[in-house]
């Protein structure tokens, strides 16, 4: 059995990796250390809350006492850092806490978990730490790191303690960056699920700039198989990108969901840009591909389908989202483009 430190693991993909790895699993022993800010959410724990196997602790990866108590207590060699603020426009108004928590917060994981001789520590990372593409090209592992919103400076930052505690301390550490993620329990401030929620309440669809910025998009479930494979069999000191070479255009993706929710183009609404808007990202994921046999299980026309499905499912779970806090957010959003 092993004891895993998943942080983070209320939020959208942590979640996700969670009910995952215990439907697969009986030999990982999961505590689940998260903050819960307005992106974590318990009810996305329902199916596996009963599990012997796994624990929920409520609190912050930038609390050393706390980090230290969950190290000694649970006697932690396994550490997944999914913990973080994530949102890029959420960074634009205000990065402090994304720094708090990206940065010191992954400091204080990578100290205790030095402290304590962990023999795997993986940190979740982002394709967005390699900045920008033109119209060719994929980010490959050896892409320099060339961060533009706060939000990714803060995981580029992340990514170069990490590597820099396993040259310096020799820690069994490994990275994995991803593209876009799409699927259940995605908070709708993200492109797909807030398309999906304003659509299906006839609500304008915001599209920043002229809809042409590309993102390379991959079903959860794909990410979390990746960082399992990642995190059993990675070499330590390695990158490993993860994609499924999707790319599409926003607009494009737009527009499915209009079409398959049977909505009218109407209401697309053309707003003002995103600052420091990044153009295109694509990821090269041979690395992975050929060093330990992953590739992606699903299509993006099926996993769209499903993710469209659970939303119009799961009524329940986002209209709590939408009312309360997320309102705010998201008017003062819309507000100010
Ligand atoms: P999310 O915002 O949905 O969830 C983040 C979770 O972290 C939440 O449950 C939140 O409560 C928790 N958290 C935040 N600050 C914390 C703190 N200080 N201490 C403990 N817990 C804290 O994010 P997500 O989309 O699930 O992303 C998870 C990870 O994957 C992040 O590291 C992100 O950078 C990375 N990533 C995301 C994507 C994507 O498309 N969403 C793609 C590549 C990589
Ligand atoms: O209302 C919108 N209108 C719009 O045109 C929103 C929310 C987004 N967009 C555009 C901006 C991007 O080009 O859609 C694209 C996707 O936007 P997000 O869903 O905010 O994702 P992105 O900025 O690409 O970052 C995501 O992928 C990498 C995640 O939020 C990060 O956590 C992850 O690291």
């Amino acid at each position: 059995m092993k004891n895993i430190l998943v942080t983070g693991g209320a939020g959208f993909i942590g979640s996700n990796f969670i009910n995952h790895i215990l439907k697969e699993r009986d030999d990982y022993f999961i505590i689940n250390l998260d903050k819960l800010t307005y992106a974590g959410n318990l009810e996305n724990l329902a199916e596996s809350e009963a599990r012997k196997n796994y624990r929920f602790v409520k609190g912050d990866i930038c609390n050393p006492e706390l980090v230290n108590y969950l190290f000694e207590k649970y006697k932690i060699k396994h550490v997944i850092n999914f913990a973080a603020e994530s949102h890029v426009d959420r960074s634009i108004l205000g990065s402090s806490i994304f720094y708090q928590t990206n940065v010191i917060g992954t400091n204080v994981l990578l100290e205790t978990a030095r402290r304590n001789e962990v023999e795997k520590f993986l940190q979740v990372s982002t394709d967005e730490v390699y900045g920008s593409l033109g119209a060719e090209g994929l980010f490959t592992e050896a892409t320099p790191l060339s961060p533009n919103s706060p939000y990714s400076s803060s995981k580029a930052g992340a990514d170069m303690m990490a590597l820099a505690f396993y040259h310096t301390y020799g820690m069994p550490v490994v990275l994995t960056r991803c593209s876009n993620n799409y699927g259940p329990f995605q908070f709708p401030e993200k492109l797909i699920p807030l398309m999906i929620l304003n659509s299906l309440n006839d609500k304008k669809l915001p599209v920043y700039g002229d809809g042409m910025n590309v993102r390379d998009w991959i079903y959860v479930i794909d990410h979390n198989r990746a960082i399992d494979l990642v995190f059993e069999k990675g070499r330590t000191g390695e990158v490993y990108n993860i994609g499924a070479s999707n790319e599409m255009p926003n607009i494009k993706i737009i527009q499915l969901i209009l079409q398959h929710l049977k909505k009218s183009d109407s209401l697309i609404e053309y707003v003002k840009d995103r600052l420091g808007h990044d153009r295109r990202y694509a990821i090269d994921s041979s690395k992975i591909q050929t060093e330990l046999g992953w590739k992606p299980q699903y299509t993006f026309e099926e996993a769209i389908q499903f993710t469209i499905k659970w939303y119009l499912k799961n009524e329940q779970w986002w209209k709590r989202i939408i009312s309360g806090d997320y309102l705010k957010y998201y008017e003062q959003q819309y507000l100010a483009r």
